[in-house]
């Protein structure tokens, strides 16, 4: 009998929930990271993920959970899960690192009758072409001596409305036998699991989920260019178009698109795809478009500015909402970077307001906070709505702000405000 049902290795915004699920359906969890800041952080009961609150982690401890970074642990655990982050390089192509190296430590620990699963998100074959030969590395056979699953992580951070439990989870096993073994193990602590015949269609599901969503936010954005040149409201036809009650999906123009996974997916997806020899349009296309908005909000700046008489040399530009979605403090990839240094090339003075982001640096350099939205937008030049924080009032910058560009369709257009 091991020491622990579950080692979780990476212990960031999807392996801390998945701890904190099996930890309450009465797993014995142990949590391995590199980071040994987290592990402190962790052990000493403080949470530092938006969706598990200190709370959480207490009675997460009570159940017996610890953190480590000792990866000796992987030698006693039962079921080992790999969560650790698959961003690009600087090239744009998938960085793999993090997962090969948490792969190496499992394969220098791995006992017969474990259950290796691989949640990162990554390009179809990475579980089979990429894992399976590190864990064998160990002189064990996949499928023979242990069992190796993918099963795709679902966390949305800040979703009020699913968790991992109540989100179904897709696995996919390398035999039969794994996907029996990796099913029963999520069965445990999640509400449905949905099995697929291989690891790499688990690997496809994911990527096809979030590729969905790059493409047609892609969409809406390229039509909020021309919609605007042809004098068309599209947030007024996007919601006519949502009340079709089936075969269409709402998805609305914005700044720019962020986040550690729209996008980042699917760029695994089209490196696979050009691996045969072609290109992944659509996805290739979205990225350019949707790349594309801090430009075109830039442009849109200087046009509002300039229809009353302003240059954007001097002016000063105030940022609603820097993180990359509203209510909650992830920065990742968020859109108002390229926007801010793009303006800052124009002459602009920034300023910006945000009660997640207590200092925010954009290349090296302070933008300065202001923590009065109603003084901050009556002293701007205009005033630029990227995230619709739910503490933001609307009516006071409607009413206090001199101009504004409301890039979220928000706000009551009007003499002084305009939207994407
Ligand atoms: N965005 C738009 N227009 C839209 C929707 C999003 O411009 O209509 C922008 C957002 O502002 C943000 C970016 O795209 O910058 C990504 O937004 P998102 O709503 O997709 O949020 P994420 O990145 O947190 O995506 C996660 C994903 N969850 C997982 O990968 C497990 C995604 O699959 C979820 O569908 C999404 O949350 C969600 O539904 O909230």
């Amino acid at each position: 009998m091991n020491e622990f049902d579950l080692a979780v290795i990476g212990l960031g915004y999807v392996g801390m929930p998945l701890a904190k699920e099996a930890a309450g359906a009465g797993l014995r969890v142990v949590g391995l990271d590199v980071d040994a800041g987290k592990v402190d952080a962790l052990n000493a009961g403080q949470s530092y993920i938006d969706d598990l609150t200190d709370a959480d982690l207490d009675q997460m401890l009570k159940n017996g959970f610890t953190a480590t970074f000792d990866e000796a642990v992987l030698a006693r655990a039962d079921t080992i899960v790999i969560c650790v982050p698959t961003p690009l390089d600087d090239d744009h192509r998938p960085d793999l690192s993090a997962v090969e190296g948490a792969t190496k430590a499992v394969s220098r620990h791995l006992t017969a009758g474990t259950l290796v699963v691989l949640e990162s998100t990554t390009w179809p074959g990475t579980t089979d072409e990429v894992a399976r030969p590190l864990l064998e590395s160990s002189g064990l056979v996949a499928g023979r001596d242990f069992h190796l699953a993918f099963s795709p992580e679902r966390i949305d951070p800040g979703n009020p409305k699913f968790g991992l439990r109540n989100t179904p989870k897709v696995v996919g096993g390398y035999t039969p036998a794994c996907l029996d073994r990796a099913a029963a193990f999520y069965a445990r602590f999640v509400e449905q699991v949905v099995r697929v015949s291989g690891t790499r269609e688990a690997e496809m599901a994911k990527l096809l989920e979030n590729t969905y969503r790059h493409v047609n936010i892609a969409l809406v954005n390229e039509m909020a260019i021309f919609c605007d040149e042809l004098g068309v409201d599209l947030w007024e036809s996007i919601e006519a178009a949502a009340t079709k009650p089936f075969g269409f999906q709402k998805f609305l123009p914005g700044p720019g698109v962020g986040g550690h996974c729209i996008p980042v997916d699917p760029s695994y997806l089209s490196y696979t795809v050009r691996k045969l020899g072609y290109p992944f349009r659509f996805v290739e296309l979205a990225q350019e478009i949707n790349e594309r908005m801090p430009a075109y909000v830039v442009a849109r700046v200087q046009r509002l500015l300039n229809r009353h008489r302003k240059a954007v040399n001097g002016s000063r530009v105030l940022l609603l909402g820097v993180t990359y979605k509203p209510d909650i403090a992830d920065e990742r990839e968020t859109p108002a970077v390229p926007l801010a240094r793009a303006l800052r090339e124009l002459g602009a003075e920034l300023a910006f307001v945000d009660p997640y982001v207590k200092d925010w640096r954009v290349d090296g350099s302070n933008v300065p906070r202001e923590d009065d939205l109603a003084e901050a937008v009556a002293a701007a030049d205009i005033t630029v709505l990227l995230q619709q924080h739910s503490v933001f009032d609307l009516a006071t910058i409607e009413e206090r702000a001199g101009l504004v560009l409301d890039t979220r369709g928000v706000l009551a257009e009007g003499e002084r405000v305009e939207r994407l």
